[in-house]
């Protein structure tokens, strides 16, 4: 399947925006008001500058699942539709985060480093990792990722319990109403919230120092939940016995003092990166463009 950005400039005469602010400025300043669709990802999105500089948009199309850079209060003033691409890829985002919960308390990459550096023939085995199954999991966030990410830790006999900003009906797992809380009773907390500003540094140093010195921190939702400065402080001060990181505040900047560590497993934001499922995200994508384009509305609109 051809790229999306392809297929729009190919099958509907879309412009892709500069790159560069002044470039762009001056592209919208002249040609802003000709487009009534968007079509973005989560790097990007259409923030409010954007959205303003855009004063006939009807739509905001989004390939992906998170639509926290586009500015959904003025879209809904507006009267603009804004879609994204949820449930397609569930699957891969969750087995992502069972790689890095796996990899980080198993410490599978960095002895993977130890092998190719000859260290394992030069000085023996390995020291000793963490045990990933049987561990009592807070997960942040049991939405749709988040649910099946914990379906699958049932596999490692996890014991689950979850906070949200309200307890989700149908699901057995414990509802623990305090993200502190969580954090105190859990091993290993994965983050699967969506980003945006009520999630915004949820993750903050006293929910880092609920978790402690033998827990792990596992993100595979958006950098901006997690306070990113207070996380590399806990891990440099060993207050926290590791992390797997596929998101960052500032991406794709991680911070140097995460590279140093061989108890941190950093991911280049490829939680929904396989070729099945961008292709689900693809085709989705462009449903929803075309239902807009026919019809004036959304396959999956965000709410
Ligand atoms: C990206 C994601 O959208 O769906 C999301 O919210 O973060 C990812 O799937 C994808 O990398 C495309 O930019």
């Amino acid at each position: 399947m051809p790229a999306v950005g392809d297929v729009l400039i190919h099958d509907y005469d879309a412009v892709r925006l500069p790159d560069d602010a002044e470039g762009r400025r001056i592209f919208l300043d002249e040609r802003g008001a000709e487009f009534t669709v968007a079509v973005t990802s989560g790097r990007f999105g259409v923030g409010t500058e954007l959205m303003h500089a855009l004063p006939n948009l009807q739509a905001v199309i989004n390939f992906g699942v998170g639509y926290d850079t586009t500015d959904v209060d003025q879209a809904a003033e507006r009267g603009i539709g804004v879609s994204n691409t949820p449930d397609v890829l569930n699957d891969c985002v969750a087995d992502t985060a069972i790689a890095l919960y796996v990899d980080v308390l198993r410490r599978i990459s960095a002895a993977d480093r130890y092998v190719r550096r000859g260290e394992w023939e030069a000085k023996g085995n390995y020291p000793l990792a963490t045990k990933a199954s049987g561990k009592r999991v807070g997960i942040l966030g049991l939405g749709r990722i988040g649910k099946v990410i914990a379906r699958r830790l049932e596999g490692f006999d996890c014991t689950i319990a979850y906070h949200n900003r309200r307890p989700v009906e149908g699901v057995a797992y414990e509802y623990v109403d305090s993200l502190v809380e969580l954090a105190r009773r859990s091993d290993v907390l994965v983050v699967a919230a969506a980003g945006g500003p009520a999630s915004q540094k949820l993750v903050d140093a006293e929910v880092l120092a609920a978790l402690g010195p033998e827990d792990y921190l596992v993100n595979i939702a958006r950098g901006t939940v997690v306070d990113e400065a207070a996380l590399v402080d806990a891990l440099t001060e060993g207050r926290l016995a590791g992390a797997g990181l596929d998101v960052f505040e500032d991406e794709p900047r991680v911070p140097a003092q995460l590279l140093e560590m061989e108890n941190v497993v950093v991911l280049p934001h490829l939680g929904s990166g396989t070729h099945e499922t961008r292709a689900d995200m693809a085709a989705l994508t462009l449903a929803n463009l075309r239902r807009f384009l026919s019809e004036g509305t959304l396959e999956t609109p965000v709410k």
